[in-house]
């Protein structure tokens, strides 16, 4: 499959990661939109949130858990921070491989500025 962050869970292509389980990983988005940006998405193929299914419970779970988690670590969990997923082409979606972006560091703006 010919799928970007496929090879990065692969390790084929190279990432800064931040986080790794047995099903999630979490990486330095490579064009940061503010001072924190990490994307966090499941090592299994999932395309867009649409294509996410109750057996995909267990690791929808841990993406959040691993989005708390790093929110900690990177010091921005009381500060604040926006965490989003974009869907299909209305919701600007580039990469269809399921990811959340995790915002933060600095105060943001509007969501839809
Ligand atoms: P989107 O939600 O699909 O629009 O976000 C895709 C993100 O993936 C975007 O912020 C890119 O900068 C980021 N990205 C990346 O970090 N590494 C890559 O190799 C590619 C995209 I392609």
């Amino acid at each position: 499959m010919d799928c970007i962050f496929c090879k990065i869970v692969e390790g084929t292509l190279p990432s800064t990661k931040v986080y790794e389980s047995d099903t999630v990983i979490a990486f330095q988005d490579i064009k940061p939109e503010a001072s924190v940006h990490i994307l966090i998405i499941p090592k299994k193929h999932i395309a867009t949130m649409n294509d996410v299914t109750a057996d995909d419970d267990q690791v929808m779970a841990e993406l959040f858990t691993a989005a708390r988690q790093i929110a900690i670590e990177q010091g921005i969990a009381e500060s604040g921070y926006r965490l989003i997923n974009n869907v299909n082409s209305d919701g600007g979606q580039l990469v269809y491989h399921l990811h959340f972006h995790l915002l933060g560091g600095e105060k943001l703006g509007p969501l839809n500025a």
